[in-house]
């Protein structure tokens, strides 16, 4: 996809303020308790021990300088808001994602969640965080279902894979020259889902699936499968998953004697893919991811110097700026509220109420562009890069 082309998928053109990390649009009333010296809690539930580490450590991040930004804010200053970011590791994994939910919920200080990372995780997550009146924004959950459950209180600063997955087949029949390709999912919702809407539009532009197999995420030998991929010749291999498991296929298909591209979604975006893979091995593969390359969005620099200057020894992963975001629109959300119930009931059911409300109306210019949320709680920002890794590095693919 040439970076013209990228403008195919936004539905909203980003108009990026001057001052992204400064706060606007809380009010100025004088409701709030300045001297209430009240603090609230946001969840950042991610995968920190185990699963797609690297994107989970990202989020934390991400969602950390924001924290360190707001509570420097006058806004948060002048209602005696503290934020404080509590950490739960759900490894990945929907069963702990529910118990890391379940603890979040229960601490009634908590009003939001930054998370989570895995669809298969926020999924069941937002039910319990909906029974609660807890706010939840996901930076990364890409699978369309998600949103389609109804709950009011769940959100995502994010695409989704029913634009995602087109746009990657779109990308490969009409800018790469894909005729036949071999899919592979990793069994997960993300993996299953975003194969099989990258597999429909691949059909539907003329290309040939020459075969589909479902593996797991915990999958680590993929020997059997790369000589069935071999049998049938194909001149790429998409694979639905994230990157842990996805490399290792990688690997395992170019020392197998598959030596054709392989290309994925966002849970490939990362340089542990590379790392993994082994560079010689992930040259030439590709991936999409949601937005714009930071590098291309006007805040973009501003964002890389005050992480690079917390954070000197770590890479800006794929959803760190996201997490910036996210978490911003639910402290935003928290300061509206603030002004309406006051800081003191603000962790209040009425308050957490509020801020659902507050994060349903965001208009706000983030560091990934333009963020509001449809009648569902998805972003209107559909915006699809397509990457490919040169010289042991991701960098945007270019014709
Ligand atoms: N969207 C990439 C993270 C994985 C997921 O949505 O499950």
């Amino acid at each position: 996809m040439s970076m013209g082309k990228v403008t195919k998928y936004l539905s909203v053109v980003a108009v990026l303020a001057a001052v992204a990390f400064s706060v606007t649009g809380c009010g100025s009333s004088t409701t709030g308790t300045g001297t209430a010296g009240v603090t609230v809690k946001i969840g950042i539930g991610a995968p920190l021990t185990q699963g797609a580490t690297a994107l989970g450590q990202g989020m934390v991040r991400g969602a950390t300088l924001a924290i360190d930004d707001m509570n420097k804010s006058p806004e948060a200053t002048k209602l005696g808001i503290t934020f404080v970011g509590v950490q739960g590791d759900d490894q990945g994994d929907p069963k702990r994602g529910v118990t890391v939910a379940n603890q979040f919920v229960g601490d009634p200080a908590l009003v939001g969640v930054m998370g989570h990372l895995n669809s298969g995780v926020s999924i069941p997550g937002s039910a319990v965080y909906n029974r609660a009146n807890v706010v939840m924004v996901s930076p990364a959950s890409t699978n369309p279902q998600l949103t389609l459950a109804g709950l009011k209180n769940v959100f995502r600063v994010c695409t989704i894979d029913s634009v995602q997955g087109p746009a990657a087949a779109d990308d490969a029949v009409a800018d790469l020259g894909k005729k036949a390709v071999f899919v592979v999912d990793d069994g997960t919702p993300y993996g299953v889902g975003l194969a099989d809407e990258f597999g429909k539009e691949f059909e539907a532009k003329g290309g040939k699936l020459l075969g589909r197999e479902k593996t797991s995420d915990k999958d680590s030998d993929f020997k059997a499968l790369v000589t069935k991929i071999k049998a049938t010749n194909p001149d790429m291999v998409y694979y639905g998953g994230v990157y842990n498991a996805g490399a290792l296929l990688s690997k395992q298909m170019k020392e197998g004697g598959v030596k054709v591209p392989m290309m994925g979604g966002d849970g490939l975006y990362d340089g542990e893919y590379i790392k993994l893979a082994g560079a010689a091995n992930a040259e030439g593969d590709f991936a999409t991811s949601v937005g714009l390359p930071l590098a291309q969005l006007p805040d973009g620099a501003k964002f890389t110097a005050a992480f690079k200057a917390k954070y000197p020894d770590a890479e800006i992963a794929a959803y760190d700026a996201y997490s910036y975001d996210a978490a911003m629109v639910i402290m935003k959300g928290v300061l509206v509220a603030a002004d309406k119930v006051t800081a003191a009931k603000v962790t209040s059911t009425e308050g957490k109420q509020a801020i659902i409300a507050a994060v349903a109306a965001t208009n706000y210019t983030g560091i990934t562009g333009a963020i509001a949320f449809d009648d569902k709680g998805d972003t209107t920002n559909k915006a699809i890069t397509l990457y490919t890794v040169k010289a042991g590095a991701w960098i945007p693919w270019t014709k």
